[in-house]
C-alpha cells in the first residue's frame, strides 16, 4: 500500500485547536476508535500545558465511548452534531461546555453540502479495506461518511482488521445531487441498490493510515421484561388487526424501528407473532433482534445505516457473510432516512418517546424540558413520512414516580399531527382521525398508568373548554411535583 502508515498518536498530532472533523460510522458501528482516543489524550496534554484545544465534531449518529466518551472527558469538544447518546458527552452538553445541535439525521449531509454547516477540515474514517486508487470500504456503519470524505481536505483512515475485507458488497453508497438538479432517489424496493460498493476519494487526500483491530464494543440490550414484552405484544396485536381490517396490505409493509431496549424488544414481539407475515425492514439501526429473525426467515431483508448489534451477533454476521450480504444493505443516512423513500415504501415506523401528552405530542429528547438525553436522531425523518407512525413508551419511568404521559409535553419533538398511534404496556391509543379531546380520552383510558388516570382526567376537566383544552396555570404541575418532591404523584391537580 502506498499510503503513509502511522500510529494513532502520530495521526492525532495533525489535529489542532479549532479544527472541524467529520467521523465515520453510525452508533459505535463503523466509528473510528484509536485516533479519537489519541486526540483526546493530546487535548489533555495541551490543557495541562495551559493551551486551548477543542474540536468541532460531525458524526453519523451516536458513536462509541472511545470517540464521544474520550473527547467529552477530555473537554475537547467545541460543537457536536447531529446525535449522541454518551453519558459523558451528555454531561458536557448539559453543562454548556460544548455546543450541540440536535438535527434530523437525513439533513446532515445536505446541510454540509449546502454550506449551512462549516466544512470539515479532516475526515477520520474506519475502513475494512482501502485500495491504492482511493477506494474506501466502510465497516459495519456508514453514516455521513461519503459526504465528509468528499468535503474534507484530508482523510485519516483507520484500517480495522477486526472487520473482514469481505464486507465489500454489503454497502450501497449513493449521494444525491443538490437542488435544482436533484432527481428521484432510485430506491423503489427495500433491497434496491443504486450506488457503489465503496467510497471513492482522491488518494492524494489520504494523509495516513492507522492499523487497528479494536472491535465496535456495542453494549448488550437489556433483556425483555414484563413491560417491554407487553408493549411489544400490543404493537404486534395492533398491526395484526390492521391487516385484518385491510388497512395494511396482506403482504405487509417495511418496518422502521428506533433505537434502544424498547425498540429491540418490540421487534422481537413482531417476529414472534404468527399473524404477521415475514417482513422487510427499511430502518437506520439494525439491532440484535433483526439478525435473529433473519436467521429464522421472519425478516426477509433489512436496509439500514449500521449493524448496531452486540459483539457476539456481529461475529455471527461476519462468520456468514455470504448469507447476510444477500439479506442486508447498509446505506448512508441521507438514504436510509430519506423522507422521499420512506413515504414511497410506506413504512410502518416504531419509535420511542420519553414522554407524550394527552393530545399525542411527543418528547423524545429532553428530561423535564431542559436536559438533553440523546437527540431526535432519525425519529422525525421517519415519523413524519410514515405510512403509519407508532410511538411506544412504558407508561411510567423511575419506579413509577414519573408518568410518561403528562398534560403537556415539556419539550416537543413530534407533533400531534405526525403521531398516529401511541402504545404503552397498558394498551393502544389509535389517534387517527380524532380531535384533540377525543385523543385525550383515548390516551388516558388506554395508555396511562392506572394510578395517574384520575389526575389527568381532573386536569382535563380543569381546562377551559376549547379545541385543545389547556390549563396554562397547571399544565406543568406534574413536572413541578417531580422537580420538587421526586414524585409526580404529588402533583396538585
Ligand atoms: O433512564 O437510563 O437512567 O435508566 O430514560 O429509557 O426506558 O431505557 O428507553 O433505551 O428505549 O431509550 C427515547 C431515550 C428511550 C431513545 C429514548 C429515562 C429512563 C431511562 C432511557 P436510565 P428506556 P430506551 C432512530 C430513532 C430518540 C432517537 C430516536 C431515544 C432512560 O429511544 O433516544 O428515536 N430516542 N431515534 O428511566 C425522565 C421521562 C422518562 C425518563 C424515560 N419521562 N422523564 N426520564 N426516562 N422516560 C435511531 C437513531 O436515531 C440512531
Amino acid at each position: 500500500m502506498s499510503y503513509k502508515v502511522m500510529t494513532a498518536e502520530e495521526a492525532a498530532t495533525f489535529i489542532n485547536n479549532g479544527d472541524i472533523i467529520g467521523f465515520s460510522g453510525f452508533t459505535p458501528a463503523g466509528a473510528p476508535k484509536a485516533v479519537p482516543t489519541a486526540i483526546a489524550k493530546r487535548a489533555e496534554q495541551l490543557h495541562a500545558e495551559g493551551k486551548e484545544f477543542k474540536i468541532g465534531m460531525y458524526t453519523g449518529a451516536s458513536t462509541s465511548d472511545a470517540l464521544d466518551g474520550a473527547l467529552a472527558r477530555a473537554n475537547a469538544v467545541l460543537f457536536r452534531t447531529p446525535y449522541q447518546s454518551n453519558k459523558d458527552m451528555r454531561t458536557r452538553l448539559n453543562a454548556q461546555e460544548a455546543h450541540y445541535f440536535d438535527m434530523h439525521l437525513s439533513h446532515e449531509a445536505q446541510e454540509l453540502r449546502y454550506g449551512f454547516l462549516p466544512k470539515p477540515k479532516f475526515a477520520i474514517v474506519e475502513a475494512c479495506d482501502l485500495t491504492d486508487d482511493g477506494e474506501i470500504v466502510p465497516t459495519s456503519g456508514v453514516g455521513v461518511v461519503p459526504t465528509i470524505c468528499r468535503l474534507a481536505d484530508k482523510i485519516i483512515v483507520e484500517l480495522n482488521a477486526s472487520a473482514p475485507k469481505e464486507l465489500r458488497g454489503i454497502h450501497d453508497i449513493y449521494e444525491p445531487c443538490d437542488p435544482p438538479c436533484r432527481e428521484a432517489i432510485p430506491v423503489y424496493h427495500v433491497s434496491d441498490r443504486c450506488g457503489s460498493d465503496c467510497i471513492k476519494v482522491d488518494p492524494k487526500k489520504i494523509l495516513c493510515v492507522v492499523h487497528t483491530d479494536i472491535p465496535n464494543g456495542s453494549g448488550k440490550f437489556a433483556p425483555v421484561d414484563d413491560v417491554t414484552a407487553k408493549i411489544g405484544a400490543n404493537v404486534a396485536k395492533f398491526l395484526e388487526d390492521e391487516i385484518h381490517a385491510g388497512r395494511i396490505p396482506k403482504e405487509f409493509l417495511p418496518i422502521q424501528s428506533g433505537v434502544g431496549n424498547i425498540a429491540n424488544a418490540v421487534l422481537g414481539s413482531l417476529g414472534e407473532n404468527p399473524h404477521i407475515p415475514p417482513f422487510e425492514m427499511y430502518t437506520e439501526v439494525i439491532q440484535d433482534a433483526v439478525i435473529g429473525l433473519m436467521k429464522e426467515g421472519r425478516v426477509k431483508f433489512a436496509s439500514g445505516c449500521s449493524l448496531t448489534v452486540s459483539q457476539p451477533v456481529l461475529d455471527e454476521v461476519f462468520a456468514d457473510l455470504d448469507f447476510f450480504k444477500k439479506h442486508i444493505v447498509l446505506r448512508p443516512q441521507e438514504i436510509s432516512n430519506n423522507p422521499e423513500v420512506a413515504r414511497r415504501l410506506g413504512l410502518i415506523t416504531i419509535n420511542t418517546a420519553l414522554e407524550a401528552d394527552i393530545f399525542g405530542n411527543v418528547n423524545s429528547t429532553h428530561v423535564l424540558g431542559s436536559k438533553m438525553m440523546n437527540g431526535i436522531g432519525g425519529s422525525c425523518d421517519f415519523t413524519r413520512n410514515a405510512y403509519i407512525s407508532i410511538f411506544t413508551t412504558p407508561s411510567t419511568a423511575k419506579d413509577g414516580k414519573i408518568s410518561s404521559i403528562v398534560p403537556q409535553v415539556s419539550h416537543l419533538d413530534q407533533s400531534e399531527h405526525s403521531v398516529k398511534v401511541l402504545v404503552t404496556e397498558h394498551g393502544v391509543a389509535d389517534l387517527r382521525g380524532k380531535s384533540p379531546i377525543e385523543r385525550a380520552h383515548i390516551i388516558i383510558d388506554n395508555c396511562v398508568a392506572p394510578d395517574y388516570r384520575d389526575m389527568l382526567r381532573r386536569y382535563l376537566e380543569s381546562a377551559p373548554k376549547a379545541h385543545t383544552p389547556m390549563n396554562i396555570y397547571t399544565c406543568f404541575e406534574m413536572h413541578k411535583a417531580f422537580a420538587e418532591t421526586g414524585d409526580m404523584h404529588n402533583a396538585k391537580l
